[in-house]
């Protein structure tokens, strides 16, 4: 395991924390991610199923793909890096957490606030009325699902080429550019606006800690990268 002296000692000074998550710290919960080996867009092509021109094209299919990941993370739990970020919420002053995941593992694991830019697979919202409403029905009933008005629904989710949800952004560039630590933990950093924020965190003065497997397009910035497994790693944070 790399040396920890030194990101320990930036995490117990920091009052200000923030967290931007990906795919990878639900990896070791058995959820796949969506690019490298194993990742879910080796077997399928992001454009047939997380655009809304696939939607409209094939709501069914759509839905079908949904259902299925639904079933994978239904019977996944939070792990170890999950836990560790809800103690160092406890611990720090001022702690924001921003995920790119919709796979509700954080709001598990016992998180606070969680900003999540990406939407959330346990909510469903009509494509008629706007309605958006929970629903963890797995596998779901009737694809596609339906809204009470008769309304087709969709996963609330935000697809490539969508807008993220009102606010949002502003709310995760103001943690990031007043972070004193940023911790970059499970995302390939290739998907926009979320990758900016790494940038914004550095100019911000953050000390900027990666934890990824392999190497991110913002690897040569950060003042830390640690080569590990998130759940192994975090909780050796603390
Ligand atoms: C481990 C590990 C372990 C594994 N421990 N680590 C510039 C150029 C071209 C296009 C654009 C651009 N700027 C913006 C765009 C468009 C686009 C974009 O970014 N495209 C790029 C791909 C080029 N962005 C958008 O369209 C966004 N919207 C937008 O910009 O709107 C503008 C607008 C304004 C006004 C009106 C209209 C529009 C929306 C992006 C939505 C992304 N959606 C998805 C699907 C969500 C729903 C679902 O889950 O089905 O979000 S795509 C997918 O990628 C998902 C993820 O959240 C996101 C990021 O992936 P993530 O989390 O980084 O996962 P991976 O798999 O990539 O990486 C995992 C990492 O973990 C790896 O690095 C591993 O090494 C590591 N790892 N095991 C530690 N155990
Ligand atoms: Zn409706």
């Amino acid at each position: 395991m790399p040396d920890l002296s030194q990101p320990r000692e930036w995490l117990v000074r920091a009052a200000s924390v923030a967290v931007l998550t990906g795919a990878g710290i639900s990896a070791e919960s058995g959820v796949p991610t969506f690019r490298g080996p194993g990742g879910l867009w080796r077997d399928y092509r992001p454009e047939d199923l997380a655009t809304p021109q696939a939607f409209e094209r094939d709501p069914k299919l759509v839905w079908e793909w949904y259902n299925w990941r639904r079933e994978r993370i239904a019977g996944a739990g939070p792990n170890a890096a999950h836990r560790a970020l809800v103690e160092i919420e406890k611990r720090t002053p001022r702690f924001t957490l921003i995920t790119q995941n919709v796979d509700g593992l954080h709001d598990l694991a016992g998180s606070g606030k969680i900003l999540k830019l990406h939407g959330d697979i346990w909510r469903l919202r009509c494509t008629v009325c706007g309605a958006e409403f929970p629903n963890r029905r797995v596998p779901l009933p009737k694809i596609p699902p339906h809204c009470a008005c008769g309304g087709l629904a969709r996963p609330g989710v935000v697809w490539f080429g969508e807008p993220l949800p009102p606010g949002i952004m502003q709310e995760a560039e103001h943690a990031a550019r007043s972070a004193e630590l940023f911790l970059v933990i499970g995302t390939s950093a290739v998907v926009y606006p979320a990758a900016g924020l790494i940038p914004l965190a550095k100019e911000g003065g953050a000390k900027v800690i990666e934890i990824n497997l392999e190497e991110t397009a913002f690897s040569q910035i950060v003042d830390c990268a640690l080569r590990w497994p998130a759940a192994e790693i975090l909780p050796q944070l603390l």
